[in-house]
This record gives C-alpha cells, structure tokens and sequence, in this order.
C-alpha cells in the first residue's frame, strides 16, 4: 500500500517506510491524503484486493476524493486573464444528471471572492414596508426548499452561429450544469420586509469586484426566485457564490447573482451595464433585444460527439442531455440522417420544470457517414429550432442565446466531428 503522491511526498513516504515501518507509512499515507489536494493522491494497484488489507479510514474521517482513475476536468476558455473568464463542464464524462460539484462550469467577471459568512449580509430595500438585513444564519432559519435546476449561460454555444467552430461538446455546450439547490425562496423573503404596492423589479448585486448587477421582474422572483446557500447537500461552492447566490430557474446564467449582498426593489428596471451593453440580442434590422432572460428549449447529444472515435460498426447507444427554461422537458426525439427522420428517445430521469434530462436511444451503427441529432420539446410545445430556423428568425449579429439543434457528423472511419447539417 505505497502512496504515489508526487515524487516528492512519495520519496519522502517511501524512506520514512524503511526507518518507521509499515505502520508509520500507513499513517503517513492518510495524513499526505488529508493535506493533498483532492485528486493527486495516488495508491498502487495491488494484483489482487483480496489479498491485503485495504488502506485505513483518514484518522479525522476526512473530506472523500473520486477514484484516482477519474481525472475529468473542467476545461478553461482562453481568455487574456483569468479574472474575467470561464470554465466548461465535462458534459461527455457525466453520469447521471447532476454535475458534481467540483465540475460546475464557472463564469467569473471580478475573480472569486473570499467572503466570511459570519460577515456576509443580504440587504432587501427600495420601495419595501421596512428595509432588513439578513445575515446567512437568518435566511438558515428560514423555511427552505430544496429543487435541481440547471445554470446555463446564454453565451453557451455561442461559437456555432456562423460555421460549425468548438471542437468538442464541453466547449459547445459546456456553460451548462445542473445542481440541487438549497435557500430562501425570494417570496418568504418578500413577507418579511413588505412590497410596496407599485414595485415591479428587484436589482441583484453580487459582492465580487465586478460588483455584478442585474434587474429581474418581481412577477419571475415572486414566482420561483431562491436565494440559495446549498448545493449538492453542502454549502455553495466558492466559484457558485459563497455564501449565498441568487437563484432564477431558467433564466440566463448571468441573472443568477453569485456571493449576492443586496436586492433593491423598484417600480422600473436599473439598465445597468449587464442588460444594456452586454447580454441583449442584436436582431438583423439593427435593433437589440433588452431582457431576453428565459432561456430556450435545447439538446445535445454527448455520446457519440466531436472529438471521439467509434471503434466499430455495431450497437451504440446515443446519450446526451436536454433542457428549456420555459418548464418541463416533454420529448427528445434523435436523427441519425441529419435530420430526415427521427425517433423519440428514452428520458432516463423523472423530468422537473427547467431542470435538465438525461435521453439515450440505441443505434445500429452500420458503418456508413451517419449525422446525429438531438431535438428538444418542451411541455410549452415549444420544439427546438434547426439552425436555419434559429437564423432566419435572428440573423447572424446575435451573440447569446443560440439553441439550435446540433449536429455531429460520423465519418465511415468512426471519427466523429463538429458540422452544421
Ligand atoms: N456576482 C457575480 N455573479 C455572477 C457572475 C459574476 O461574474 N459575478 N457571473 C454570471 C454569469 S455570466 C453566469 S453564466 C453565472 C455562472 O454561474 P456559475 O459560475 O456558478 O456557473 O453566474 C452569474 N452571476
Ligand atoms: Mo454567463
């Protein structure tokens, strides 16, 4: 049972094993597992477990790590700083339809702050009956509800518009995660500080350094708006806004305010840079769209998808991922024949409102050039747009919100590639 941790912590294992013994190199080995960050811990393999004792318990219990044979990563865009940039959920490597925490793509305008939750406040103001603070132990004295929801950000997919560009699905469509969220819902919170009577929208500011702001409608907080501390049975994540995030189920990514300090209630929205320069849809006569929050129906199948090699014709079965921020997934249907027929999928999960679902469907993959689809429609009957019609509706001048169906060609060799059908 000898530790692999680095060379360094190994060479120093390994010649405290031969003056200190068995014993101290087992001690030795939980105490490098506790202190090394998670995932570089390294255990030989023996030939057969059954045969030795397996290693002890860490002596504190300790914080469990993945398998060290499950090294799937988040990817990170290239951008000139690490600052104001992101990173991609590993969408292919998911099992199942929660992202693991440690996996939850990022977006960051202003780094990521450390902020003591013991000194962590919540401001709800503007036109309310009283002004309160709420510290995060008040909001975890509240009545909580507990609820997956996806997070997608409405640059996601964002390099497809004009030509066929990312070069596998964590860069297409990897601004996507989903997580069971824990918090406040915003109308328990509204029964505390009182609405005025002719409030209509709510300012959320984050407390990063890019101070993120955003106006929603009161009628979307009201509705189903959280101000979430938990994610996946523990705390948020750093990177999702520690200690407390906003949370909109469906609405674009940039809506949901991370390491969140204020919410000022108004009769009108605040136009703030986020929803004036940045994050509106410029349509092609010129003119930009403000406040395009809900996202769209949309899917992506993950297995077969770009940057892979099917070793053999024979049976596969086609995974992949669909969601819609207007509700409920109701249907994915798949192509294989880009698009001239389809077939429905199997949904491997109970489907929520704007919470992501899991398809398969099985293929008997005959050897020949074959185009994989996926198609989305959700219980609005809203049906997923091919790109043409996606284009044809909103030109080529659009950045966000691009949630076409995608197309991944497979060619007789078995590689599998990014193509517009
Ligand atoms: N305070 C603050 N909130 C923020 C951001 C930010 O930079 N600062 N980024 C936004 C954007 S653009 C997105 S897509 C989501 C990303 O959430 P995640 O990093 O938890 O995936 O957070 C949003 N909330
Ligand atoms: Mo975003």
């Amino acid at each position: 049972m000898r530790p692999q941790a680095g060379l360094g912590r190994r060479q120093l294992l390994l010649s405290a094993a031969s003056t200190l013994g068995a014993t101290a190199l087992a001690a030795g080995a939980a105490r490098a597992a506790e202190s090394a960050p998670p995932g570089s811990v390294h255990y030989d393999v023996p030939e057969d477990p059954t045969k030795e004792q397996g290693r002890p318990l860490l002596a504190d219990g300790g914080y469990g790590t993945r398998s060290q044979f499950e090294t799937e990563v988040r990817s990170k865009a290239n951008n000139p700083t690490d600052l104001t940039s992101w990173t991609f959920t590993p969408l292919a490597a998911q099992i199942g339809n929660l992202t693991p925490s440690g996996l939850h793509f990022e977006r960051h305008h202003g780094g990521i702050p450390t902020i003591d939750p013991a000194r962590h406040e919540l401001v709800v103001h503007g036109m309310v009956g009283t002004a309160k603070k709420f510290s995060v132990a008040d909001l975890k004295r509240m009545p909580s509800v507990t609820r997956k929801h996806f997070i997608e950000c409405s640059g996601n997919t964002l390099t497809e518009w004009a030509k066929p560009t990312a070069k596998n699905v964590q860069v297409t469509h990897g601004l996507l995660s989903t997580s069971e969220w824990t918090g406040v819902l915003f109308s328990t919170l509204a029964r505390e500080v009182g609405l005025k009577e002719a409030a209509l929208w709510v300012l959320a500011e984050g407390a990063d350094a890019a101070v993120m702001t955003r106006s929603v409608p009161l009628e979307k907080l009201l509705s189903d708006g959280m101000i979430a501390y938990g994610q996946n049975g523990e705390a948020l994540r750093p990177e999702q806004g520690y200690p407390l995030r906003l949370l909109l189920p469906g609405y674009e990514g940039n809506t949901h305010i991370k390491w969140l300090r204020r919410l000022q209630v108004s009769d009108r929205p605040f136009m703030t840079r986020e929803e004036t320069s940045k994050y509106t849809d410029l349509m092609p006569d010129g003119r930009a769209k403000l406040f395009t929050l809900q996202m769209g129906a949309k899917s992506v199948i993950t297995f077969p998808s770009a940057d892979m090699m099917l070793p053999k014709p024979g049976l596969y079965e086609i995974k992949g991922i669909a969601w819609s921020g207007r509700g409920r997934v109701q249907s994915v249907e798949v192509s294989t024949d880009a698009g001239k027929t389809w077939r429905p999928a199997n949904i491997e999960n109970v489907a929520e409102p704007m919470c992501t679902v899991r398809f398969n469907c099985p293929w008997a993959w005959d050897g020949q050039a074959a185009t994989l689809q996926s198609r989305c429609v959700d219980e609005t009957g809203y049906v997923q747009p091919t790109r043409e019609e996606l284009v044809r509706l909103r030109g080529l001048n659009s950045v966000y919100h691009y949630n076409a169906i995608q197309s991944w060609a497979v060619a007789a060799d078995g590689g599998v590639s990014n193509v517009h059908a």
